[in-house]
């Protein structure tokens, strides 16, 4: 093999929401495979905590922080004329940033609902327009959305967090499908159930020490019997970002340690 297929050296990779949890693990497997790394998020406090992890793992020569909303479009076409500016055009593009709320369907302002789409769903669409011309231009990219178990899955209090990843696993396939003719490849990759901020309620120790109610739950439901790391990503994302990944389009790689798979263990 010439070259390492796995390699992104001389890449430039955008990923969004990048300071800490999946974001920043996926960042940091980028420049250990020789890509130069953009991140953005929306408030400088969480840009600067990164900025200073990244620091702290002797890679600051390598990365960007960058203040932008992805669901702002005004804010996403400048931010881009930017990086293609100060730091190159955009080989990789991973749509990261996401939030949730949780709850129940019935109590949820349509407003709260409006901004989990708009964050997960519709910021993904914004960004990618944004980024796919100079693909185009370039004689291709990847494409790498970050979506879930709830794009397959529902559960009690996350319909809109759910319809956003369903929908982005639809958005990945007609990225994939309207754009594949320009050697545009776009995927997703599917997080189990990852210890990261947006799930530490979920496991949160109960006041006589034992594991959260949702936990235990999350440990009966996956083959591998523990939480996912958001290390466990870094292999996945580098291969959708990677030449290893050239013929792959479409595809929603879950990296869930088997709770697709799986029934459940018997209580
Ligand atoms: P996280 O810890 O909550 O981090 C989210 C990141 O996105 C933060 O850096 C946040 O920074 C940024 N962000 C949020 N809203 C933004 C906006 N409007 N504009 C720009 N940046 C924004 O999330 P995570 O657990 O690492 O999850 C990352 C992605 O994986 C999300 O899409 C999530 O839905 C998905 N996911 C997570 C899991 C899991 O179990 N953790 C599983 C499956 C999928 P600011 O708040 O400063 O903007
Ligand atoms: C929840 C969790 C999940 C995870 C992830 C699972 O409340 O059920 O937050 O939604 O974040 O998306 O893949």
């Amino acid at each position: 093999m010439s070259e390492d297929m796995f390699s992104l050296k001389g890449k430039v990779a955008w990923v969004t929401g990048a300071a800490y949890g999946i974001g920043y693990a996926i960042a940091k497997a980028y420049i250990e495979a020789g890509a130069k790394v953009v991140f953005n998020c929306s408030r400088q406090e969480t840009v600067d905590r990164g900025l200073k992890t990244y620091e702290e793992d002797g890679l600051l020569d390598s990365v960007k922080g960058y203040v932008c909303d992805v669901t702002d479009e005004d804010a996403v076409k400048s931010l881009h004329e930017r990086i293609c500016k100060e730091v190159g055009e955009v080989d990789i593009l991973v749509n990261n940033a996401g939030m949730i709320r949780r709850v129940p369907m019935i109590e949820m302002e349509a407003s709260d609902f409006r901004r989990v789409v708009d964050v997960d769903l519709t910021a993904a669409f914004i960004v990618s327009k944004t980024v796919i011309p100079s693909m185009m231009k370039r004689g291709g990219g990847k494409i790498i959305n970050i979506c879930s178990m709830m794009s397959e899955l529902g559960r009690e209090t996350v319909s809109a967090y759910a319809a956003a990843k369903g929908g982005l696993k639809m958005l990945t396939k007609n990225i994939a499908s309207e754009y594949g003719a320009y050697n545009i490849q776009c995927n997703g990759i599917g997080p189990g159930y990852i210890a990261t901020e947006q799930t530490a309620p979920l496991r949160e120790r109960q006041s006589d020490g034992s594991r959260h109610p949702f936990d235990s739950f999350i440990i009966a439901k996956t083959p591998a019997e523990r939480w996912g790391e958001s290390d466990d990503l870094k292999g996945p994302a580098i291969f959708l970002a990677s030449k290893a990944s050239d013929f792959v389009n479409g595809h929603i790689l879950y990296v869930d340690g088997g709770i697709l798979a799986y029934i459940g263990k018997q209580p």
